[in-house]
């Protein structure tokens, strides 16, 4: 058994069919659960799981124009729970005890734009063996509200945590240099966040997503880097036991992020 915390993220893409409304791929969980809930008896039980808002987050949020008001606020929070609430039934049914962390209820922005945390819970649950369950959500802040990413919440939980891993499971094979349908692109097995700037992700962010995807997830890494980061791996969370064996640390091809 490892010591690290692994923070693993989960895309909305991989969880849901982002181009339908509220569109659940429940085969796609019930296999994840059952890694997770595999990696958890054999290799790790401190384990975070962060999933994203795919189906459920963006098109509500898209719907207010961002979350402009108490309305949206609580549109956005009540969708994020159903699909938290899917997402912890299942993790539960292969015996991962996972309980469910409302990211409203423990995350703000203050008037400085530093993401406050009270991470008091989520320590004394990993020490306990318990898995936390987090996700991409409308918060408060000091003037107004906004959307908080899935990717925002993992890497601001590497301050907490000594030493961390973060992985990021999508629904492509890690960092291209180009869109991968570019004849030529290249799959990258190493990035450096200071290199960010170089890579084209035009073309990789075509989605309509609201909180951006593989560009924004590298920025918050250049701007949360710390000495906590033991790891950071994105990888294709859709290739059969790649979850798994990311939280076994095996060798599982896709982009590690560097310094
Ligand atoms: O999918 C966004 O989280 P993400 C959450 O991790 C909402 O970017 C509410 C759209």
């Amino acid at each position: 058994m490892s010591s690290e915390v692994n923070v693993i993220k989960l895309g909305g893409s991989i969880i849901t069919d982002k181009s339908k409304y509220y569109h659940i791929r429940y085969s796609e969980i019930v296999r994840i659960a059952k890694e997770i809930s595999i990696a958890y008896s054999n290799c790790s039980s401190r384990i975070i799981i962060v999933h994203g808002g795919g189906s459920f987050g963006h098109p509500t949020v898209a719907e207010y124009q961002g979350v402009p008001d108490a309305d949206a606020f609580s549109q956005v929070v009540y969708y994020m729970k159903e699909l938290n609430s899917i997402i912890i039934d299942a993790l539960k049914l292969f015996g991962v005890p996972a309980f469910s962390v409302d990211t409203h209820a423990i995350f703000y922005r203050d008037c400085n734009g530093v993401l406050q945390l009270f991470s008091k819970p989520l320590e004394e649950a990993i020490k306990k063996g318990a898995v936390p369950v987090l996700y991409g959500d409308a918060i408060l802040s000091c003037n107004d509200f906004e959307v908080l990413s899935g990717d925002e919440i993992v890497w601001r939980l590497s301050y907490v945590f000594r030493p961390c891993r973060l992985l990021f499971a999508v629904d492509v094979n890690g960092v291209y240099d180009k869109h991968p349908s570019v004849p030529g692109a290249r799959l990258l097995p190493v990035v450096s966040i200071r290199d960010v700037h170089h890579i084209d992700f035009g073309a990789q962010n075509r989605r309509v997503d609201v909180t951006g995807e593989m560009r924004s997830k590298l920025m918050l890494g250049a701007r949360y880097w710390n000495s906590n980061i033991e790891e950071v791996l994105i990888f294709n969370g859709l290739k059969k036991d790649f979850i798994r064996a990311s939280l076994c640390k095996e060798a599982v091809p896709g982009t590690k992020v560097t310094s």
